[in-house]
């Protein structure tokens, strides 16, 4: 599931758009995440997951950061996610149905921040997009 080259200039176009807002974007859509879908609070056992978390916060972050670095590397998304893919995969071995779940708060959370930049052809650009980020992200699985 490749996407074209208008899928893919949709996906830096808005990740440029939301930069700004990038690290709170995170934050929120793991909160939600573990609102709505909560057996994913289960890989985190080890964290405060109380809303407004500072862990949550600064996990967040990451987890931005790491999309960023993806769209960056719209091209080579395996590349840019290569460690990141070690670790889901060796450490964390987080269920891959999971990512679908974040992917959809992902989606919901920048529709609430950004209403007009997400016409459904953004839409559609970023579900791809999150869906390969999940794909590299579960690809060392055995
Ligand atoms: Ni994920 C750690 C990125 C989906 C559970 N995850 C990270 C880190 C990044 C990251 C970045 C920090 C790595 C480091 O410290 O070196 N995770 C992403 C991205 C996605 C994703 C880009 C999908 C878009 N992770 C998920 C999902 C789950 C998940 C769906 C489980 C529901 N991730 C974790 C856990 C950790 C983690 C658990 C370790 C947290 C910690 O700090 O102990």
């Amino acid at each position: 599931m490749t996407l074209t080259q208008a899928e893919k200039a949709a996906v830096v176009t808005i990740w440029a758009k939301v930069a700004t807002q990038a690290d709170a974007i995170g934050a929120e859509s793991l909160e939600r995440m573990f609102t709505t879908y909560p057996q994913t609070k289960t890989y985190f056992p080890h964290f405060d997951l109380q809303r407004g978390s500072g862990q949550v916060k600064a996990h967040g972050k990451k987890v931005a950061a790491a999309l960023v670095e993806a769209a960056n590397h719209i091209d080579d998304i395996a590349g840019a996610l290569s460690k990141l893919s070690d670790l889901h995969a060796q450490k964390l071995r987080v269920d891959p149905v999971n990512f679908k779940l974040l992917g959809q708060c992902f989606l919901v959370v920048v529709a609430i921040h950004q209403p007009a930049l997400l016409t459904p052809e953004v839409h559609a650009s970023l579900d791809k997009f999150l869906c390969a980020v999940g794909t590299v992200l579960t690809a060392k699985y055995r």
